[in-house]
């Protein structure tokens, strides 16, 4: 079979000849890679390795959509602000983040400055990172064990008055050691319902920015 060189590597001598063997030898191996490119598993994190964790916050979303967390790894999270105004990061089930939305429901109006610190009720476990405008912050965490098996799984939410009515908020997806991703527990009967991730994920309005 013939198969004309590229015209760049065509007359160049022994150099290009030995070129064209590795375009058309790359050029096979993508034939043979019938099936897409997985993304690598992740590598859970340890107390003296821990794995690094980006999010974004924009007004009024988080990038990536899904967290990938490993129970029981420790991670450090870089929390950056890429908004115009103040966003926080709070990691919990949905029980816990309704607390911190009633919570923080009362500063609506608050005048510009610090955001104010806010307690929800004793029995609520999560982790809260606020961050201002253009900032980020670093935290190390370790992921509890058992958010793996809270009904309805784990999110990542703001509270700041009104962002999360614009849906800020996006599902953590616990993915087990080897890789694969763990199945969430159904949400408790009884219980809130957990929105699913496409209502979750809906994008705020553009701001025409
Ligand atoms: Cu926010």
């Amino acid at each position: 079979m013939h198969v004309p060189l590229p015209a760049m590597l065509a007359g160049s001598g022994r150099l290009g000849v030995a070129a064209a063997v590795g375009v058309l030898a790359l050029l096979a191996a993508g034939c043979d890679a019938g099936t897409p490119a997985v993304t690598p598993p992740i590598t859970p994190g340890t107390g003296s390795a821990p794995r690094e964790v980006n999010i974004v916050t924009r007004d009024y979303a988080y990038v990536p959509s899904v967290v990938d967390l490993v129970p029981g790894e420790t991670v450090v999270l870089h929390v950056i602000n890429g908004g115009l105004v103040v966003h926080e990061a709070i990691f919990g089930d949905m029980k816990t983040q309704l607390a911190w939305e009633a919570a923080e429901a009362p500063f609506a109006d608050s005048p510009p400055g610090p955001t104010p610190v806010v307690p929800v009720p004793p029995g609520f476990d999560a982790l809260r990172i606020v961050v201002g405008s253009g900032e980020r912050m670093d935290v190390t965490w370790t992921v509890p064990s058992y958010a793996a098996v809270a009904a309805g799984g784990w999110f990542v939410g703001c509270h700041i008055p009104g962002h999360w009515a614009k849906g800020m908020v996006v599902p953590v997806r616990f993915v087990g050691a080897d890789g694969h991703p763990l199945a969430t527990p159904a949400a408790s009967p009884g219980g809130t319902p957990a929105p699913s991730p496409a209502t979750l994920a809906t994008p705020a309005p553009s701001t025409g920015s």
